[in-house]
């Protein structure tokens, strides 16, 4: 697909939605396939959220045209699916640059435009958000309207339970349009995803109800009292059959559900909703992907996609060069090596089942997978309730997306000291997804929790010696470990067990001391190996564990070596290098000169990986250069 330039498009003249206002239906129709164009030829090229994105334009066109934004707030579930509204609110020039390192975000980010009201990108937020705002109107007795776009996979999170709960019985004037695909990544799971399948298709059911009533009321006698009987459980059963009817009782109007691809009704729906002046839900369906064949059929491996081929929807190919395995394949094939022989192995995820690689696992095992929807805290919980039963479950999140867990990981799991193992991917830098996705905190607030393990392993196959010893240890365990490919390390044969809280010398030296974790340990011996070319003199020890520490290694070490330098792609507020201090600290170690590498005290931006550790000096370069300057007796450069 193309953009046909023979004639200047509509888009051209759009620079922000009050353009779009005087635009008649025909015109706005062919601005939705341009703005789609654009879409898929730009994420074809910078990867991104496409399928999401694809399947909201008209519905961005229809809010933008009959609601006064940025005046009136509108507010977006996770995010992804706004590349519509970035067009339309200003953008379109750097569209181009869509996260990327110093571009635009691809995800709403209050910094970039007023349009963008509340920053975001996980999941089940704009309720709670769009009702703290219409709250904030009546207080300040202002007379904007608040509208929040949620997605179904997003309807299924606790946070948006509890704000419909909450702002149903508030009756301020809220508006929530439900964007129904039936899709998360994957097809959504429980059980309001059923009921929203229910209310699709209410008509046939309320239908079918009339013509069974008709029926009976033509039996004499036992007909009418049976028609009667069939008026009660009408009532007890009214959930059932009138579409809509849960969030009717919660509070809210409901509308629906409509077509959310014809911009004239969905126009014509808004304009009546807007004036309602109380709690509305308005439910639209719509297709993801809609308008690009491939997105279209393949939903899930289009919602965040890398760059690819817009004629045949192929991932852009490599320099053809063989590319290790990624450390989420090996941890899913791990998996299912340990599952083979122990049947006291689960795996729960929350949505995540491809991206965190267990696809293989629900396929071989699919009595012991659980997909329990975008719901981080109750898989956590649900797992601690399998660990109370003797089964071992292995939660695998995303680093980021545990932070909504923290109470269920200390609380649930840890204060019992349950076996449930937390395989924490993406941790570290996730690149161009940016502050709200990369997992820069887990290995600081995980240590501080009584009784649990907390390690990372320096490449893929140690991964799976970690995740063998995490399902035999018997207690609370995370394991994390970063986004893509492995560093290429020979993968044993079988998963063995590791010594719990031992670390291990890679190299010994004499002047720098480098005590790394998880994929900083590579850098670290890149670094060893640059600095021995300039005579100096490096230990580089694999740390492993940030919990329990080896303390006896790393006190030898620091009573030999003076000059420590500890490197962790993780915030260095309470993280691995914290620890090592606290170490040395209670060892009453105080002669040492100790650098700590890693993220200082703000959210990283958006970059790609290798540029992001580059920018916080935790690569091979600012490694060497760290240890340069502490053999020159100067403190390193912050980054
Ligand atoms: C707390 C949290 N967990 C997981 C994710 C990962 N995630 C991003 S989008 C998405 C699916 C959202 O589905 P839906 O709201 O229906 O939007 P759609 O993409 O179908 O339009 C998931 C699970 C997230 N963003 N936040």
């Amino acid at each position: 697909m193309t953009i046909d330039t023979s004639h200047e498009s509509i888009l051209s003249k759009v620079m922000d939605p009050e353009d779009i206002r005087r635009l008649d239906i025909g015109s706005l129709n062919i601005l939705a396939e341009e703005i789609r164009q654009i879409i898929i030829e730009t994420v074809a090229r910078t990867g991104g959220h496409l399928a999401s994105s694809l399947g909201t334009v008209e519905l961005t066109l229809a809010v933008h045209y009959v609601f006064d934004t940025p005046r009136d707030k509108l507010i977006w579930d996770v995010g992804h699916q706004t590349y519509a509204h970035k067009i339309l609110t200003g953008r379109k020039d750097v569209f181009h640059t869509l996260r990327q390192k110093g571009g635009i975000s691809g995800f709403p980010k209050k910094e970039e435009s007023p349009y963008d009201v509340f920053s975001v990108g996980h999941s089940g937020t704009s309720i709670s958000a769009a009702a703290g705002i219409t709250e904030a109107r009546c207080l300040k007795k202002e007379s904007f309207k608040t509208i929040a776009v949620i997605g179904d996979g997003a309807m299924t999170t606790g946070m948006a339970f509890e704000a419909l709960n909450w702002a149903g019985e508030r009756k301020k004037d809220l508006i929530i349009i439900l964007n129904d695909n039936e899709l998360s990544i994957s097809p959504n799971v429980g059980a309001m995803s059923s009921y929203l399948n229910r209310v699709m298709t209410g008509q046939t059911v309320t239908k079918l109800k009339s013509e069974i009533k008709g029926f009976l009321k033509t039996i004499p006698s036992i007909g009418e009292q049976m028609f009667r009987f069939t008026k009660h459980v009408e009532e007890a059963m009214k959930t059932f059959i009138v579409p809509g009817a849960l969030f009717e009782e919660l509070g809210f109007t409901y509308v629906g559900p409509i077509e959310g691809h014809r911009l004239d009704n969905l126009i014509k729906t808004l304009v009546n909703i807007k004036e309602l002046g109380r709690p509305v839900l308005l439910h639209v369906i719509t297709k993801k992907g809609k308008g690009y064949s491939y997105a279209e059929k393949e939903p899930s491996k289009f919602h965040g996609i890398s760059a690819f081929d817009v004629a045949t929807g192929k991932p852009l190919s490599s320099n053809g060069e063989p590319v290790p395995a990624s450390y989420t394949k090996i941890f899913g094939r791990t998996m299912v090596t340990l599952a083979e022989s122990n049947p006291r192995i689960c795996a729960i995820t929350a949505a995540m089942c491809d991206g965190t690689g267990l696809n293989e696992f629900a396929r071989r095992f699919p009595e012991r997978f659980y997909d329990v929807g975008i719901a981080e805290q109750h898989a956590v919980t649900f797992a601690a309730g399998l660990a109370t039963e003797n089964f071992i479950p292995v939660v695998a999140v995303y680093s980021t997306f545990m932070q909504r867990a923290y109470d269920q990981v200390l609380h649930d799991v840890c204060l019992q000291k349950l076996p449930v193992v937390l395989a924490m991917d993406r941790g570290g830098f996730v690149g161009d997804d940016g502050p709200t996705h990369h997992g820069l905190f887990d290995l600081a607030y995980l240590r501080s929790i009584p009784h649990i393990v907390v390690m990372a392993p320096k490449d893929e196959n140690e991964l799976q010696h970690m995740l063998a010893t995490a399902v035999a240890c018997g207690g609370p365990v995370s394991i994390r470990y970063p986004r893509g490919k492995g560093v290429g390390a020979v993968l044993d044969e079988r998963p063995h067990l590791l010594d719990i809280g031992k670390g291990e010398i890679l190299k010994t030296g004499g002047d720098v001391a480098i005590i790394a974790v998880g994929s900083t340990v590579q850098p670290a011996l890149a670094a060893a190996e640059k600095l021995a070319q300039e005579r100096i003199d490096v230990v580089v020890v694999n740390a492993r564990f940030v919990k329990p520490m080896d303390g006896d290694l790393l006190c030898r070490i620091a009573r030999s070596v003076k000059n420590i330098i500890t490197v962790e792609e993780n915030i260095l507020m309470g993280g691995f290098g914290s620890a090592v201090l606290e170490l040395f600290s209670e060892n009453g170690i105080c002669d040492v000169h100790v650098v700590r590498l890693g993220i200082r005290d703000e959210f990283a931006p958006q970059a790609t990986q290798d540029e992001l550790r580059a920018m916080h000096g935790i690569d091979a370069g600012g490694i060497a250069a760290a240890a340069r300057e502490m053999m020159q007796g100067r403190l390193p450069q912050k980054k």
